[in-house]
């Protein structure tokens, strides 16, 4: 008798790889965590945050997947592989994961950015999953995105005027676009969105009494290459496929459960890299 498999939900529908491509984010995916795997991965949690230092936030958790089995796991977990590839296709890697945590009743906001501005990448070929380790709303400072706004180009960002962001290159809302068009993204914790690297976005502070936590995890197609004078630190992982670039710089996997990785981080310069956009007319002044 022949076995019928069910088909895998992570498997992007042609409809959902073409919302993405039009709109440059995508919601409503199958949880990636059930919650009680996601209570496993939040009681674990502490234990990286032990490593911070003095004067250090969860915020300067960047990369540590590359030294984490704790984050490897996630950000190699197949699920969220089968969703990424139904954007890059066969080929990419993962390169960059960073958590964007809100304790409750704190102001801290994310201001109006595309990513690929703080980028030095080129081309533009990367997907943002953003797990979310708590239930993110606009309750709690969830994060708000501008449909489309991936297909404009990247926009010149300035410094931020509000005193509580947490990104020091922004863009002001009004001048291309307008907040009024943004996408509330709501999510329960072990859901995932998927964004554009040049898609507008942001977030506002948590007045709730609810923890607002989610790790972004970054994918590229194996065709990005990093400015490495840049970036000295870029390295990456092989998720799926093959690498016939061969400019990519990639490292083992790592083998301690909770350990550091001294990730040096250079400021976007005021003019961004210049080297992200796929178009000849590159930033939009
Ligand atoms: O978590 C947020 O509010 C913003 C996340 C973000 O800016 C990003 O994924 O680049």
């Amino acid at each position: 008798m022949a076995t019928v498999t069910a088909p895998n939900p992570y498997k992007l529908t042609a409809a959902q790889s073409k919302f993405y491509h039009e709109r440059g984010y995508l919601l409503g995916l199958p949880p990636v965590y059930t919650p009680a795997e996601m209570a496993g991965i939040n009681a674990e949690l502490p234990n990286l945050l032990a490593l911070l230092r003095p004067g250090e936030t969860p915020g300067d958790i960047r990369e540590w997947h590359h030294t984490s089995t704790y984050l490897y796991e996630i950000v190699m977990n197949p699920k969220i592989l089968d969703l990424v590839e139904g954007i890059l296709g066969p080929n990419f890697y993962v390169w960059g994961s960073h958590f964007f945590i809100k304790e409750p009743r704190t102001p801290g906001t994310v201001p109006w950015h595309q990513d690929a501005y703080y980028w030095p990448l080129s081309p533009c070929n990367t997907v943002t999953v953003w797990v979310a380790f708590d239930d993110v709303d606009e309750g709690n400072g969830g994060m708000k995105l501008i449909p489309g706004s991936h297909r404009g180009g990247l926009m010149k960002h300035g410094q931020t005027a509000d005193a509580n962001a947490t990104l020091s290159l922004g863009l002001a809302d009004g001048s291309d676009f307008s907040a009024a068009d943004a996408v509330q993204f709501r999510l329960k914790a072990g859901e995932v969105s998927l964004h554009d690297d040049r898609a507008i976005h942001g977030s506002q502070g948590n007045p709730s009494d609810r923890r607002r936590a989610g790790l972004t995890i970054r994918y590229s197609g194996t065709n990005v290459k990093a400015d490495l004078s840049v970036s000295p630190d870029f390295v990456a992982h092989l998720c799926r496929g093959t690498d016939t670039y061969g400019h990519t710089p990639y490292a083992p996997a790592p083998t301690a459960r909770y350990a550091r990785k001294d990730y040096r981080r250079n400021e976007a310069p005021a003019d961004g890299y210049q080297l992200n956009p796929t178009e000849p007319a590159q930033i939009a002044q």
